[in-house]
């Protein structure tokens, strides 16, 4: 039996090099004319770096399948009928967004597969199968809830709530999604441990020169959707008194959410990201306005607080405007840590590799955070020039991405190894 060629050895620069040209090219799909990407879930842009991103696992040796609500996995099958160390994070954006947050964190996943199974017998034999990660729809911009995909394959979401989910045309994700053959018809690879790399997108990183950021947990956040009902009026006949301004009401609940942050200075954040208002017309009082407002606290006390509190300013707000709130919860995650052992783990990666670590909370929402719900999960983070994200200008430095992916390299090949 003839033995296969041995295989060049690893060229680290020539590697680093392949890293940083699949980012450019990545960074192609989605651009806008300010340095940023557009590529809400299931959008062309979307689907486009998709199918480019399938021939680049293909390519690598990997096998890329599909679930049932759009996770893309590339699959290195190394141990017959074992469970999967699952690596990723996300490559849909926000409507005028950073190149970095999530597709980073795949395309490191991606190239830190490929440089494993690239190695003449590994440090240690292989227990787990290794497979990378897109998850769907994480950025909920254009189908609520975010975190969409890994939802669905944690159980914490039901297929058919996420399948049903429409934008603001009406068009379910189910739809977008039937034409691409992304729709899978299996539930993904078993997954046994996770890790994922990310922006920080917040400059605790940078502010204390710190390369590899080690998620111990989470801030608790609380996604809410409130509907404010008024009537609809003659904007210039109508007398003030015979007014309900829904817009007038949603105004006033914008404001006092931006006044309990400052009720709580560094341990609430709050903001309205989303405004839409009914029916919209100059010379029309508006009916019906709806926000979504986010509320976040490394504190579920303090969360739990600013919940009451909020009740309250609408139960104002209502005798103030004369109009009637609805008021929804439409997505939730606690502080709950990551599992310790994992820090620990990505901390001796760090130091083997010579760079500096520092334990750290995520603000921001992520896909792990679903996962180590479910699987013991490694989450890193990397620095956010200025902590800038969600805005074009994202920017992080080539040699902390490099950085990152030799950390998420060597974690997964330990978490392969069992
Ligand atoms: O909600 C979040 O923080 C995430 O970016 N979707
Ligand atoms: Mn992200
Ligand atoms: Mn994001
Ligand atoms: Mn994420």
């Amino acid at each position: 039996m003839t033995s296969s060629p041995p295989r060049p050895p690893r060229d680290p620069a020539a590697d680093d090099a392949r890293f940083l040209r699949d980012f450019e090219t990545m960074s192609s799909f989605g651009a806008t004319p300010s340095g940023g990407v557009d590529r809400q879930a299931a959008s062309e842009a979307d689907n486009a770096q998709r199918r480019w991103f399938a021939g680049l696992l293909e390519e690598n040796g990997l096998r890329v399948v599909y679930d049932r609500v759009g996770n893309q996995f590339g699959l290195l099958e190394r141990v017959p009928g074992a469970p999967y160390v699952v690596v990723g994070s996300h490559m849909d954006s926000q409507p005028t967004a950073g190149r970095y947050d999530g597709a980073y964190g795949v395309l490191a996943a991606a190239h830190a597969v490929f440089r494993i199974a690239a190695e003449d017998g590994a440090e240690a034999p292989p227990v787990h199968n290794l497979a990378v990660v897109n998850w769907f729809n994480e950025e909920g911009s254009r189908f609520t809830p975010s975190m969409m995909g890994s939802a669905v394959y944690t159980g914490k979401l039901p297929l058919e709530t996420a399948l049903a989910a429409s934008d603001s045309s009406g068009t379910t994700v189910a739809e977008a999604l039937a034409p691409t053959g992304f729709l899978g018809d299996g539930d993904g690879p078993e997954a046994v441990l996770c890790a994922e790399i990310h922006i920080e997108q917040g400059r605790l990183l940078e502010n204390s020169g710190t390369t590899i950021g080690l998620v111990g947990a989470s801030w608790a956040a609380s996604k809410y959707e409130i509907t404010v009902h008024g009537e609809q009026a003659h904007s210039g006949a109508t007398a003030m008194e015979d007014r309900r301004d829904a817009l007038v009401g949603a105004s006033m609940l914008v404001v006092a959410a931006r006044e309990l942050a400052d009720r709580f200075p560094g341990v609430l954040h709050t903001a309205v990201g989303r405004l839409d208002v009914y029916p919209n017309s100059p010379v029309v009082v508006p009916s019906r306005a709806t926000l979504l407002l986010d509320l976040r606290s490394p504190d579920e006390a303090v969360l739990a607080e600013a919940d009451e509190l909020l009740l309250a300013e609408v139960a104002r707000v209502e005798a103030a405007a004369n109009v009637t709130v609805e008021r929804t919860l439409s997505h939730s995650w606690g502080v709950n840590p990551y599992q310790p052992e994992g820090v620990e783990l990505a901390r001796a990666s760090a130091e083997r590799l010579g760079l500096r670590s520092g334990e750290i909370m995520t603000v921001a929402g992520h896909d792990s955070i679903n996962m180590k719900e479910r699987v013991p999960t490694v989450m890193l983070f990397v620095p956010s020039a200025g902590g800038v994200s969600h805005n074009e200008g994202e920017y992080t430095e080539d040699a902390d991405l490099l950085a990152g992916l030799e950390v998420l390299t060597d974690v997964t090949r330990r978490l392969g190894a069992g």
